[in-house]
């Protein structure tokens, strides 16, 4: 951390109180935003700063010293802080300040220059925290990670999660601070939700600095002791909401309220600042009709790994073994390449077989235990750090568990691989609280977020090596059972040496007239014996297998509506599956023919995979049923 002098303290209290200032203009100007959080916390924020080894002419500078502003509804401070910092000008900051269009959002956004990670769903920040301390360790650089959060915020439960995490890997380069106003929005934090915060830290292994928040020495030593503390540090600053202007001191109102042209003035009079308004007002006027202040270009992560040879099984087995071997076989040769393969679990690694990768890199196994919500903002955000990481789980846990943590991720551009097993109604004997009948549906919704659902084994392992070249988050999706090899029309596997996985290419596995079946998931195998028994009484529909149902194959949709009939199956939610999408397309490519969607209709039912296909009626007498009486219409 960079050592301050008596002269540093002196610019450091001048600007604070110039910020507090402009976090007025700003919140003012705009009617909205937040400025009593802004103002507690802007002396710590402001002391921090000026500490850390960051850059503004670099602001992706490997080892440059990490902030996560948790709390992201103290954007005002956090905009004043880094232009101060030299990351943009204040002046365009004030003016646009939630203006539509403009990178100074309400809560702080990943592609303001300076800021790390978008946040503004309180709770998650330690946890991305976690991930940029980690990723520290694994890439071999010295920087330090700082968390800034609320104390109303304490009450969230994930942030329990994130302390054991970073107690467990003994995360000492990393240090949360709460801004101790002691109010939230509803009122006092004793009273809201009474906590002992201090004890929780401590309960968890954590070492708790004390200080006043407004005493920048003592922010600066409490600060220079965790940088080199050899357990994870908090510091707990006590604050108070809308320091600077008596009248708005310790007001739990001006949590989220904003002060009127007058009270500004009277304000400002406190401060002995200069009413600028009128200025703003026309810097507004004007930023509106022209150019805005310009986000970051995000660095992309492309770590050009050895893809190796791809796997062929001729054999029965499980998409998940094969996405087990594929990761492990990455992992062995790639093992010197500048990017590192990391996997996270849950506490599930026999089902989600995850071994071979644990045994060929241990060190970058990381367990996360039951801590699902932790697990998918410290892998989200350890993947924007120069590595590949995975994070393996069930369905159930990887996606619906944690959708808001996903859609996170979503918006903050992140690189992470999710694999979710026992997707669709193959969980085994568990019952609908593990069935993921949904993650079409919710994938869905993520805009960025690419989803492979692959058909067998083979185009797993294919899947698989192809996902890990590419930046972006990428959902992978299979069931748990093994699986029949996916054949072509002559008997050899479909997926095979010379296959080349292409995102959004659906494979045409059977020709056929009068009626095309498009199916994804574990249906499947199901599908294509139902499709080739057919044969045998002269009904040849055709089959086409869906493994990017996001990215619809425009070929395939033109020549499948052509049969007349569209037949989709998913072992999925059939109102929000592929069914839906394919109905979407035809719609919107003006395209006519009858569709008959098979999907799952109820929540299901307990039982073996064969009894519950069944249930569902997508066995495959069922199947064959409804091919048949769809091909003779
Ligand atoms: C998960 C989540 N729940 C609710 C909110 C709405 N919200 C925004 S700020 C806030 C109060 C935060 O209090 P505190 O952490 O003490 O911040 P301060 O009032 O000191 O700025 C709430 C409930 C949110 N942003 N995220």
């Amino acid at each position: 951390m960079k050592i301050l002098k008596e002269k540093d303290f002196q610019t450091i209290a001048e600007q604070a109180l110039q910020a507090r200032i402009n976090i007025l203009h700003m919140t003012t100007l705009s009617a909205s935003g937040h400025p009593g959080g802004s103002m507690s916390s802007i002396d710590i924020l402001l002391t921090l700063y000026h500490m850390l080894n960051i850059d503004s002419s670099n602001p992706y500078m490997p080892e440059r010293d990490r902030v996560v502003v948790s709390n992201g509804h103290i954007s005002p401070g956090v905009y004043c802080t880094l232009a101060r910092m030299g990351f943009f000008n204040i002046d365009d900051a004030i003016a646009e300040f939630r203006m539509a269009g403009s990178i100074f959002e309400g809560h702080v956004e990943r592609y303001v220059p300076g800021v790390e990670w978008t946040t503004g769903n309180l709770g998650q920040g330690l946890s991305a925290g976690c991930g940029f301390a980690l990723a520290g360790r694994i890439n071999h650089k010295d920087y330090h990670t700082f968390v800034l959060m609320g104390d109303g915020e304490q009450q969230k439960g994930q942030i329990s999660e994130a302390r054991r995490f970073a107690a467990k890997y003994n995360l000492h380069k990393l240090t949360a601070i709460i801004d101790y106003n002691q109010l939230q929005i509803g009122g006092s934090i004793h009273t809201v939700m009474p906590q002992n915060i201090r004890a929780d830290w401590e309960a968890d292994g954590w070492l708790v600095l004390e200080i006043n928040g407004h005493d920048l020495q003592a922010i600066y030593a409490s600060i220079l002791k965790a940088s080199i503390s050899e357990t994870p540090v908090m510091i707990l600053a006590h604050t108070v909401m809308g320091k600077g202007v008596s009248f708005m001191e310790n007001q739990a109102k001006y949590h989220g309220s904003t002060l009127k042209a007058e009270q500004l003035q009277e304000a400002l009079n406190e401060l002995e600042g200069e009413n600028r308004l009128e200025y703003y007002k026309q810097l507004r006027e004007k930023k509106s009709r022209s150019a805005k202040a310009k986000g970051n270009e995000l660095p992309k992560l492309m770590p050009g790994f050895n893809l190796g040879q791809p796997k062929v099984y001729a054999e029965r087995t499980d998409n998940r073994s094969a996405w087990g071997k594929a990761i492990a076989d990455l992992a062995a040769i790639n093992a010197n390449s500048k990017t590192p393969i990391v996997v996270f679990d849950c506490d599930l690694q026999g089902s989600v077989k995850t071994n071979d990768f644990e045994k060929v890199c241990p060190d970058h196994f990381i367990q996360g235990g039951i801590m699902e919500q932790n697990t998918a903002v410290a892998a989200g955000a350890m993947s924007t750090c120069g590595i590949s990481t995975w994070w393996a789980d069930f369905g159930m846990f990887g996606i619906d568990e944690v959708y808001n943590a996903q859609r996170l991720n979503d918006i903050n551009h992140a690189n992470l691989k999710v694999v979710t097993t026992h997707v669709g109604i193959d969980v085994g004997e568990d019952g609908r609280t593990h069935q993921c009948i949904d993650y079409i549906g919710l994938a869905r919704n993520l805009f960025h977020f690419k989803l492979i659902c692959p058909a067998d084994p083979n185009q797993t392992d294919r899947a698989i090596r192809w996902a890990s070249n590419q930046p972006g988050n990428i959902l992978i999706t299979m069931g748990r059972s093994v699986l029949p090899i996916i054949t072509g029309e002559g008997n050899a596997p479909y997926y095979d040496t010379d296959y080349r996985f292409e995102y959004g290419k659906a494979d045409l596995l059977r020709q056929g007239e009068k009626v095309a079946v498009i199916v994804t998931g574990t249906p499947v195998g199901r599908v294509l014996q139902a499709v080739d028994k057919l044969k045998e009484s002269d009904i040849n529909a055709a089959l086409w297998y869906v493994s990017s149902p996001l990215a619809i194959d425009r070929n395939m949709i033109a020549e499948a509506a052509l049969c007349g009939t569209i037949v989709t199956v998913e072992d999925h939610n059939v109102n929000s599956g592929l069914g839906t999408i394919i109905a979407n397309e035809l719609n919107e490519n003006q395209l006519h023919c009858k569709l008959e969607k098979l999907g799952v209709r109820e929540y299901p039912i307990s039982g073996s995979s064969d009894d519950v296909y069944k249930w569902a009626g997508l066995d495959v007498d069922a199947l064959m049923s409804v091919i048949r009486k769809a091909y003779h219409v």
